[in-house]
């Protein structure tokens, strides 16, 4: 088994509570015996572990900040972004995995669904038992959302659905899919489930990053949905972005994981490594990039520990959620790299995490909000000029 010990420079392990180590250590504890010696096979195969998801529903690590009465663990965001961090760690895939079905399907069941909804959903997607998906990019609208084609009409007691989603996690493994559609001209969130008439979910295929993770298109063909898979407390494209908040906090503490795995790889190997008669790690470039990697994670880790203490409180704005996604995939995309020039030719190779991470990271960097467009949102806040368009 592979044996993690953390990244901890600053002891931010001083300002966790029992309960959120607890939380931490458990799923770290999970990611190297479960995740580490099984994914690299997953990786270069093309395929989801799925046999994780129910393992992961068990531990409690799905939805885990909702409350009890849905079989969630009603844990703080804290620790909600130390899983996120944790998962990382072992891959991207993993923490995708996880952030959709509780930021992406459980969190607008909870928020937007009705009390029937919930309580049909809810369990069943936090025990693992039914797998969802969030539906909001097309063809040809990514960054955009808000011009998405794909609309709903309303006929007799029933929805009907035409138009397409692409780039959607864990669409054709998924039991419900959460779609943003424009109905009346203003978008709202349905629960179209597997096996509907006019629904199809086909995986893409040839991704060279998140290859562990199922990508799909999501078509509708006149689709019909019953009355009752509305979700009413659905109000417009807010209600999507919404969404977006919570998994894109949750990346913000995953790519820390997956920086951490890459710091620990290149630091035991720089030590190890032998050149002209010195451990590389030895020569002051290698130092200085050693300094980097870590420099950035300990930023990056108090920056989510401020952001989810905000979070706990309710006093977060989304702009800061922006910024906190993007700098930290920003510098965990620059540590994957560099940790894989101090491996040399060895970097290369999945005998190390460094590669997948980093081919990982390029996927992160786009979706949730490419880092451009969370530029946008910051400087558009701090000037008050909105530069999108
Ligand atoms: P805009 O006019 O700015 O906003 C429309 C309404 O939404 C409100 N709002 C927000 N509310 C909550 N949280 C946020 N972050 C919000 N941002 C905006 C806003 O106040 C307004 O409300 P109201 O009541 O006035 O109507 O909308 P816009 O059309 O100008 O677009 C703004 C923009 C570009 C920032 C937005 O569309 C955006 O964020 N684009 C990026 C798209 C994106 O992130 N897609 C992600 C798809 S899901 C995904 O990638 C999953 S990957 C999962 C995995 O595998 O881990
Ligand atoms: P585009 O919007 O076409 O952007 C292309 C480039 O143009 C980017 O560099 C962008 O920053 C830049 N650009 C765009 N607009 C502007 C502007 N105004 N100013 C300056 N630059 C701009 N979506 C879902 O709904 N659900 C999912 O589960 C999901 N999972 C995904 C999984 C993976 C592996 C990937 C890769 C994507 C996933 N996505 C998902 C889609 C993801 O959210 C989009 O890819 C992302 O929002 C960007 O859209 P796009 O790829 O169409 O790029």
């Amino acid at each position: 088994m592979v044996q993690f010990g953390g990244v901890d420079y600053f002891n931010i392990e001083s300002l966790l509570s029992a309960e959120e180590k607890l939380v931490r250590d458990t799923v770290r504890d999970f990611v190297s015996k479960e995740v580490i010696p099984v994914i690299e096979k997953h990786f270069r195969e093309g395929t989801f572990p799925i046999h994780l998801v129910k393992k992961m529903g068990e531990l409690g690590l799905l939805g885990p900040t909702f409350p009890a009465k849905y079989g969630c663990a009603e844990m703080n965001n804290v620790s909600y972004g130390l899983i996120m961090q944790e998962l990382e760690r072992g891959d991207s895939s993993i923490r995708s995995f996880a952030s959709v079905q509780s930021g992406l399907v459980m969190y607008p069941i909870f928020t937007f669904g009705t009390d029937e909804q919930k309580e049909k959903w809810l369990p069943r997607l936090a025990r693992g038992e039914s797998i969802g998906c969030f539906g909001l990019t097309e063809p040809d609208f990514g960054s955009n959302p808000g011009g998405m084609k794909t609309h709903a009409e309303k006929k007799g007691n029933k929805y009907v659905l035409n138009g397409a989603k692409m780039w959607i996690t864990n669409g054709t493994i998924a039991d419900v899919a959460v779609v943003w559609a424009k109905l009346d001209g203003k978008v709202r969130g349905f629960l179209v489930e597997k096996g509907m008439k006019g629904f199809s979910a086909p995986e893409m295929k040839g991704k060279h990053s998140l290859r562990a993770s199922v990508t799909s298109e999501l078509v509708f063909q006149d689709c019909e949905i019953p009355d009752e898979n509305l979700l009413p407390g659905s109000t417009g494209l807010r209600s999507p972005l919404m969404c977006l908040d919570q998994a894109r906090y949750g990346i913000a503490w995953g790519a820390i994981g997956s920086a951490m795995a890459c710091y620990d790889a290149a630091l035991s190997y720089a030590k190890s490594r032998i050149q002209f008669d010195k451990p590389i790690a030895a020569f002051q470039i290698t130092q200085e990039k050693l300094v980097f990697m870590l420099s950035e994670i300990t930023k990056g880790q108090l920056l989510d520990l401020q952001l989810g203490r905000l979070k706990d409180q309710e006093k977060h704005k989304p702009v800061q959620v922006s910024m906190a996604k993007r700098n930290n995939v920003h510098y965990a995309l620059e540590i994957a790299r560099v940790a894989r020039t101090i491996l040399g030719a060895n970097g290369i190779l999945d005998e190390y995490p460094v590669m997948r991470h980093m081919a990982n990271l390029e996927s992160v960097y786009t979706y949730e909000g490419t880092h451009d467009i969370h530029t946008l949102i910051i400087g558009a806040d701090i000037t008050g000029l909105q530069a999108f368009s």
